[in-house]
């Protein structure tokens, strides 16, 4: 990928080496939040408990269902539902409910300090999950389970919150082991046991394993984990290549494939950042779809200068009434983390392809991210290093009175949610490029 910073790692210890060589020794612990947003909301508004809720929007609103909790679930309402769907199907007295982000990303701090306590090694994969190399700890620790008993309690006791973990000797079998588990559980996939474990699960639970992979699996009558496990490696190959290889390894509980390469706690670089709006009414005006587009930018910019990186590409999307939806991008002459240069390509992006028709939903991607910004000539720079002064001081009047403080878009009506973001970089225990930076400081004390 284009974008990996190659951190070389310290020759490991002759202990570490044969660890590595034996990933049977290797124990591995999956955490994941018990319905995170859900649970958040119900810290702040415990007249929640026992009702039916969804986190996402408004019941007659646009958009999908980020989080429900047990209770909704029950009604076949998830993550990623139309949130009029997930209307239709639940009772009159079901709670819908905005999200508020900060909440979310303050409780995720709070996850990262628990697991923090019991080992270095702690990778947050997603605002609520994170994977934990235990290996070794024993000492300290105990055995696994006890480990993972503790880290329950304590959980549940500085956050208040209910987590599940599940405990294998591979991040993949640990991460379906954790999801097993759910909710408030604890898991352990024995040693050796890993593809019996996995073989009479639906193929969907393989993590990576999506709709459209799974109906081709269907298709070939591939239901369950046995029967991938039963076919040649050669014949996923040759039919899905890279990804049927992965596929073969991840059924026999291996981490295989391009989402496990890293150790955990070694730092992956995001590929793109996003941000999209759905318009609860959808627009034609074209003052309110370019004060959007500036919003999204300010969104953009200020992750990647919380991140310390800078973006080569910009990237409109843009979808009409009917769904046709069309992205456009521009590559840079020089990389950017400036919202102002962000807008500029991203209106221009706009202005060019909008045919004119009404707009359902507007997002604007940052990707092809380095980490130092492009050569300028001096004029520029001169310029530009104004602009990255007076970001900065936004973007502490952000940290202080919220994020609506200092805007671009100045004069929007609009209320923004942060409905997507792919690849969240201020998540703690994502680990900063630049450890020194200030901006970064930030992000992992998110
Ligand atoms: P998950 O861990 O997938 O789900 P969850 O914590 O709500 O429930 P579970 O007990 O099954 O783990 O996602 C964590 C949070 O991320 C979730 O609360 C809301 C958010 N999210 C979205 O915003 N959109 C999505 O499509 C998904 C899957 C999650
Ligand atoms: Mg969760
Ligand atoms: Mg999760």
């Amino acid at each position: 990928m284009s974008t990996r910073t190659q951190t070389s790692r310290p020759q490991p210890a002759p202990e570490e080496q044969r660890r590595e060589a034996d990933n049977s020794l290797r124990t591995i612990f999956h955490v994941d939040m018990d319905a995170f947003f859900v649970s958040v909301e119900e810290l702040f508004d415990p007249s929640l408990k026992g009702k039916v809720v969804v986190v996402g929007g408004r019941r007659n609103e646009r958009g999908v269902v980020a989080a429900a909790n047990y209770a909704a679930r029950k009604f076949g309402v998830h993550s990623a539902m139309p949130l009029r769907t997930a209307s239709r199907l639940l009772p009159s007295d079901a709670v819908f409910l905005d999200g508020h982000p900060d909440r979310y990303r303050e409780c995720s701090a709070q996850v990262y300090d628990v697991l923090q306590c019991f080992t270095p090694a702690v990778e947050m994969a997603s605002i609520d999950e994170a994977y934990l190399d235990m290996s070794g700890t024993e000492r300290l620790h105990g055995p696994a389970l006890r480990a993972a008993h503790l880290l329950h309690l304590m959980m549940k006791d500085r956050t208040r919150l209910n987590c599940s973990i599940g405990i294998a000797t591979s991040r993949l079998v640990a991460k379906v082991a954790s999801d097993q588990a759910k909710p408030n559980g604890v898991l352990a996939v024995v040693p050796g046991c890993e593809a019996a474990f996995l073989a009479p699960l639906d193929v969907r639970k393989i993590p990576g394993v999506g709709k459209v992979m799974e109906s081709n699996l269907h298709a070939m009558g591939v239901r369950k984990v046995r029967d991938l496990a039963a076919m040649e490696d050669s014949q996923l190959e040759q039919r899905f290549g890279k990804w049927g290889l992965a596929l073969a390894g991840k059924s026999r509980g291996e981490d295989a494939g391009g989402w496990f390469d890293t150790a955990i706690g070694e730092h992956e670089d995001p590929k793109s950042m996003s941000h999209e709006h759905t318009f609860n009414e959808d627009s034609a005006d074209v003052n309110l779809l370019e004060a959007t587009i500036a919003r999204l930018s300010e969104m953009v910019g200020r992750r990647l200068r919380e991140s310390g990186l800078y973006a080569r590409t910009v990237q409109l999307k843009l979808r009409y009434s009917d769904f046709t939806t069309i992205t456009r991008a521009h590559t840079l002459a020089a990389a950017t983390q400036l919202d102002t240069e962000i807008l500029e390509h991203a209106r221009s992006l706009f202005r060019r392809n909008w045919r004119g028709g009404a707009v359902r939903l507007l997002g604007v991607q940052a990707s092809s991210l380095e980490h130092s910004e492009g050569q300028r000539d001096l004029l520029e720079a001169t310029r530009h290093e104004r602009w990255q002064h007076a970001l900065d001081a936004a973007d502490r009047m952000r940290d202080k009175y919220g994020e609506s403080a200092v805007s671009l878009a100045s004069g929007m009506k609009g209320v923004y949610r942060e409905r997507t973001h792919e690849n969240p970089t201020a998540l703690p225990g994502k680990a900063p490029s630049k450890p020194d930076d200030r901006k970064n400081k930030k992000a992992t004390e998110a």
